[in-house]
């Protein structure tokens, strides 16, 4: 280039510069790999600072849970506590706290609890999404039925009703719950429940109760859906996603047999 284009700050390339031969070795990804730079053998998650510093978020250090010292299972000494965010985030054994510009690199955090795009079928058309899909943080709406649980017998009560019962959280900071609605005709029709607690605030959940008509007969279905403050309210179905998380289609309770 020196001599036949114009002068350089550099070495000479000369013709080309060029190595043909056989390595032999191992993969630097097994390595990697085997010294535990996945990540995965700890467990980390990010919180946004904003959320953390805001008097709203009432995130906490939790040293006791129910009036009592944590449990070894459930994070003792130390664990964070979250409301309105996936559990997922509630680093138990807490032993580090990080300030950082970027999200962790943890696995749990990058490779986890993402709600991926249908489009990722399997681990490797997951790859490409990884990076783009953002890591779950904030909970959705959900109602569970408790009582009848599927494929139970159930027996009508003289007036030709039966009792069901279950739970409902809001999505995120957007609760308390306002209304439980139950549908024994597969959701044409909706009742609604009572709601029996007071919520603690607006990130508790509900309990809830209802007497549903319901014919003679098997394999039947009861659903439930529920509405939060925020105007938030459930779906028959969410979106599948490759690693199944946040399901919050309607509350269901499946093959039931009325007697
Ligand atoms: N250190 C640590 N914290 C963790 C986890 C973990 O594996 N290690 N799992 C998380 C997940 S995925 C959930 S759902 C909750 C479960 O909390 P629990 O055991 O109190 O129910 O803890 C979270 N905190
Ligand atoms: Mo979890």
């Amino acid at each position: 280039m020196r001599t036949l284009l114009k002068e350089v700050q550099g070495i000479d390339w000369m013709d080309a510069a060029v190595m043909n031969c056989k390595w032999k070795g191992p993969r630097l990804r097994d390595i990697l790999n085997s010294a535990g730079c996945q990540e995965d053998d700890w467990f980390g998650s990010s919180i946004d600072l904003d959320r953390c510093l805001s008097l709203d978020g009432e995130i906490i250090l939790a040293l006791e849970m129910n009036d009592k010292p944590l449990s070894p299972k459930h994070g003792y000494p130390v664990r964070v506590v979250i409301p309105g965010i996936a559990g997922a985030r509630w680093v138990k054994w807490l032993d580090r706290i990080t300030v950082q510009q970027e999200e962790s690199s943890n696995f749990y955090e990058q490779r986890d609890y993402k709600v991926l795009p249908p489009q990722a079928v399997d681990s490797k058309t997951a790859e490409k999404y990884w990076n783009k899909v953002p890591p779950m943080t904030e909970m959705p709406i959900n109602s569970v039925i408790a009582i009848p649980d599927d494929n139970e017998k159930v027996k009508l009560s003289p007036s030709g009703t039966i009792e069901v019962k279950g739970y409902a959280v809001p999505r995120g900071d957007q609760g308390p719950i306002t209304r439980v609605e139950v549908s024994t005709d597969n959701g044409k029709s909706w009742v609604n429940a009572n709601i029996q607690n007071k919520p603690a605030s607006k990130w508790s959940w509900v309990l809830w109760q209802v007497s549903v008509r319901m014919e003679k007969g098997s394999g039947k279905t009861i659903l439930s859906r529920a509405t939060d403050t925020g105007g938030n309210r459930q779906q028959e179905h969410s979106q599948w996603n490759l690693r199944g998380v946040g399901y919050n289609g309607y509350g269901r309770s499946n093959n039931l047999t009325v007697v």
